[in-house]
């Protein structure tokens, strides 16, 4: 707690709380209200701003945003942190249903998530390249799973891991639309537990 140095000046749109702990229960805001920005990435060759059609242009004070697929359905879902405007929201993915694959990680001469880890995806004519490493946020971190778009495609012709430990694994052939997980020097791969 410290004393106002003086009364805000209304006309200057000037304002303070004594404990700045309780700036969003004041109603106060320290982004000045700027709105959340979403871009859509189109192919890889251009960004549409999808703020206001999907609603997440929120005007809370933003910190950290994690892509996470919460409702379990293979599509990324959005969960926002804020100091102000609600401290956590959760935007559902409802986009087309499209193809997906989630990979979850169990290593062993490597790190147990697999932290570190390459993965790369054949997907018909598409290279997709991922490296487990949870993102961090303000209040948030990102899961270890890894996410794959397979858009039109149900399947991919290759998959293949590089551990930290230096070794590789390939899997061919591998259906999408489903958790699969991968166990480091098991060459079989099988369905996440309690998918
Ligand atoms: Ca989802």
């Amino acid at each position: 707690m410290v004393p106002a140095p003086r009364l805000p000046d209304k006309r200057l749109d000037e304002w303070w709380v004594e404990n700045p702990w309780m700036i969003a229960t004041r109603g106060f805001n320290l982004s000045s209200y700027e709105r959340n920005r979403t871009y859509l990435n189109v192919g890889g060759t251009a960004f549409h701003d999808i703020s206001t059609l999907s609603a997440t242009d929120s005007k809370g004070d933003g910190r950290s945003v994690i892509a996470v697929d919460v409702t379990q359905d293979g599509m990324q879902d959005l969960l926002v942190r804020q100091m102000g405007g609600g401290a956590l929201l959760v935007f559902e993915n409802r986009f087309p249903e499209a193809g997906w694959l989630t990979v979850t990680l169990r290593g062993d001469t490597s790190n147990t998530a697999g932290i570190g880890a390459r993965v790369i995806a054949e997907v018909a004519s598409r290279t997709l390249r991922r490296e487990v490493y949870p993102h961090n946020g303000n209040n948030a971190q990102g899961p270890t799973d890894l996410h794959l778009g397979l858009g039109d495609a149900r399947k991919l012709a290759r998959l293949t891991v590089h551990w930290p430990s230096g070794a590789s694994q390939t899997f061919e052939d591998v259906q999408g639309n489903r958790h699969i997980e991968i166990r480091e020097g098991d060459p079989t791969l099988r369905d996440a537990a309690g998918r």
